[in-house]
């Protein structure tokens, strides 16, 4: 085994490398760019090297710098995790040209997954069952079409070269083929610089699961079962779960052994997960399984196959590297419980998802245990640059049965306290706690389907919420006085007196509160240990403690916790997963990006512009797409807030935009 082992990454799943090969006893080398130079994982690693600005072209995808600077470090090992080079048959040859061992499979592996077109045919030459289709070498359209009459409609175009959706087209009739085809075809080669297409049966209702497996040296294989990934959003898996619910044992067995059997067809070394689609339309059933692809890395979502197997696949992964036999054999990994894993992202569900970036003011998740994990690169005070993935953290539970993993999960969430950019988590309880989803009714249409039981619409501050919005704040400035009065060191000074109504004993006070537009007047009066508040005409007693941003309130005999975040004017109540921000006495609605009716509607991140769908002079109602922003590896598409003319438009597709740069100008229509 080598003595040390660089990490080819960032955020959390750095962390999560590290954290095994230190237990493993190896030094671990971490690198990072400028923007991560105080990140965990740099504090976390023995040692950790500079390899760039913050672009992931200029630091995390630089080969040439790691493989330097794992030299200079002595680290005999690189681990890539996911994403950046871990896909990379380049890096991993330069690697062993460096005499260093990539702990990934081998290149001419990752090379037979790259193309998706040969993948197929490998696929079907193992007898592994593929979507019905054509992925042959000619693409002329006459062929193709005559292909698609063969498949049946709907079919489905995807890029040869493609993934994540790129380049894909539902067709529904021959008459639409040909146009569809182009657009496919133009799409796949501006992405991947291959127009090259292939064609399939269109599965009206797919389920994503997907095989863990494990391959070493010795020609060992084995699979360590399935995982759901269904609840996707535009290509963004959002929740994992293992086992996949509903899953019957023969098929198990059927998309395991199919799973093995490609592992073995590409000689496949180490971690891997072989990607199938599920035809739902009639129930999982074992004749409608199909093989999509294979990542020849370990995944996201990997720690929901160790939470049911008691398997760490980092220390596999090592352990395989370093050319020793696979720890288990098939009879010896076996199902225990149900785990469950959902990704916390650093955006905003209210507005279609938009990436969110800033200081994470507050990050506070429940304690880790045997029944809770929480995987991170983040601490409270972190920020989220725009430069890589908006994901804060991914939360996993495990239990012994899926009912019980989702209150676990559900719980979880509720005391999950995020504030600093918009996030995801009252969208998550909300999907988790959906009775579709507790039912196990999933496909990747979910989140589509459901969007108006999921996103937490803008509703009305509550009356409660208020009430503990205006707890926290006399505590607060209770706290102040007190504060004041001792470092004044006399009694008698005004500050204890501060408070007009003490003076005055039945006078009371008026505290305003802005939630958004809406101005919330709540009447204070002190009473015994706390105070009678009147809000909307209803009066109620309320007291309680702050301590350490967690405020413990009695609002009429009942307790209630919460979280507390002060932020200058604002005060942000956290319940159940979800921030409530009211401003002190600036009306204005700070840290949200204003949607533009009027004036100049501006980049909310720094991206490119993918496509303008306005011009000068048009008019628009409220709702219509303007412009198509590719920001954060993700495509955004910016709508008017309101009727209008179009004014100006200062952008043209394939602009670079900073983050406030102009983009168009809209003239409110007359009300
Ligand atoms: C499909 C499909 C329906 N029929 N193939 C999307 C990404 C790519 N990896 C495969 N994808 C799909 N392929 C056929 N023949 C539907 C999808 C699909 C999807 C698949 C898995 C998870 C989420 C998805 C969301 C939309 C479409």
């Amino acid at each position: 085994m080598f003595d040390s082992v660089l990490i080819a990454n960032r955020g959390e799943i750095a962390c999560r490398v590290i954290k095994t090969a230190r237990r493993l006893g190896l030094r671990t080398v971490a690198v990072y760019s400028d923007a991560d130079a105080k990140a965990r994982h740099v504090a976390m690693a023995d040692a950790a090297h500079r390899i760039g600005p913050p672009a992931a072209r200029e630091s995390y995808l630089r080969s040439d710098v790691i493989i330097a600077a794992a030299k200079a470090a002595g680290a005999k090992a690189i681990h890539p995790g996911y994403g950046f080079l871990s896909e990379n048959a380049e890096f991993a040859e330069a690697c062993a040209k460096a005499a260093i061992t990539f702990i990934g499979p081998p290149p001419a592996a990752i090379r037979a997954m790259g193309l998706k077109g040969a993948a197929k045919a490998l696929m079907e030459k193992a007898k592994v069952p593929v979507v019905p289709g054509y992925h042959g070498d000619d693409q002329g359209l006459a062929t193709l079409q005559k292909e698609a009459a063969r498949i049946g409609y709907p079919v489905l175009i995807k890029a040869v070269a493609g993934g994540g959706g790129k380049g894909m087209r539902r067709v529904d009739s021959e008459a639409e083929f040909e146009r569809a085809l182009t657009g496919a075809k133009r799409e796949a080669a501006s992405a991947f610089g291959d127009d090259k297409v292939l064609i399939e049966k269109y599965l009206v209702k797919p389920r994503h699961i997907e095989i863990q497996v494990f391959a070493d040296s010795h020609g060992n294989a084995v699979h360590l079962f399935e995982r759901d990934c269904s609840i996707q959003r535009r290509h963004q898996k959002v929740i994992e779960e293992a086992p996949a619910p509903g899953m019957p044992e023969a098929m198990r067995k059927a998309m395991g052994e199919a799973a093995v059997a490609a592992a073995k067809a590409i000689g496949y070394v180490g971690a891997g997960t072989v990607e199938f689609i599920a035809d739902v339309s009639d129930g999982l059933r074992q004749d409608r399984f199909y093989f999509m692809e294979m990542n020849t890395r370990l995944q996201v979502e990997h720690p929901v196959t160790e939470m049911i197997t008691g398997q760490d696949l980092v220390e596999w992964q090592i352990r395989v590297a370093a050319g020793e036999k696979l720890p288990l054999q098939q009879d010896e990994i076996r199902i225990d419980g149900h785990a469950v894993e959902v990704r916390l992202y650093a955006e905003n569900p209210a507005r279609n998802f938009l990436p969110s970036t800033g200081t994470l003011v507050r990050f506070r998740a429940p304690p880790e245990g045997p029944h809770l994990r929480l995987d991170t690169g983040v601490r409270e005070g972190d920020e989220v640059t725009p430069y890589y993935d908006p994901m804060i953290a991914k939360l996993i539970v495990h239990d012994r049965d899926r009912r019980a993993a989702l209150r676990r999960m559900r719980q979880a969430l509720h005391e999950t306290e995020i504030v600093g950019p918009a996030n995801n988590v009252a969208f998550l309880a909300q999907v988790v706690g959906h009775a579709a989803f507790v039912d196990g009714d999933l496909d990747t249409g979910f989140i589509d389907r459901h969007k108006a039981d999921l996103i937490p619409k803008a509703a009305e501050v509550a009356p409660d919420t208020l009430a503990l919005a205006a707890v926290a704040l006399l505590l607060q400035r209770a706290d102040q006085a007190a504060t004041a009065r001792r470092a004044s060191g006399d009694p008698h000074s005004p500050w204890g007196l501060a408070d007009g109504w003490r003076m005055n004993g039945a006078y009371e006070e008026r505290l305003e509160l802005m939630a958004g537009e809406t101005l919330h007047t709540i009447g204070v009066l002190p009473e015994g240990a706390g105070w009678r508040l009147n809000i909307r005409g209803a009066s109620l007693f309320a007291a309680g403690t702050l301590d350490d941003g967690t405020l413990v309130a009695m609002l009429d005999g009942q307790q209630r916790r919460v979280g507390v975040v002060r932020q200058g004017d604002r005060i942000i109540v956290l319940e159940r997963g979800h921030g409530t921000a009211l401003g002190l006495h600036d009306p204005l609605d700070v840290g949200e990006v204003e949607e533009g009716v009027g004036g100049a509607i501006t980049a909310p991140l720094p991206g490119k512009v993918i496509q303008v769908l306005v011009a000068a002079g048009e008019k628009v109602e409220k709702g219509k797409p303007l412009l198509v922003l590719e920001a954060m590896k993700m495509e955004h598409t910016i709508a008017a807030a309101g009727a209008g003319t179009v004014d100006t438009v200062h952008v043209a597709a394939g602009d670079q935009v900073a983050e406030g740069a102009a983009l168009i100008a809209l003239k409110e229509a007359e009300a």
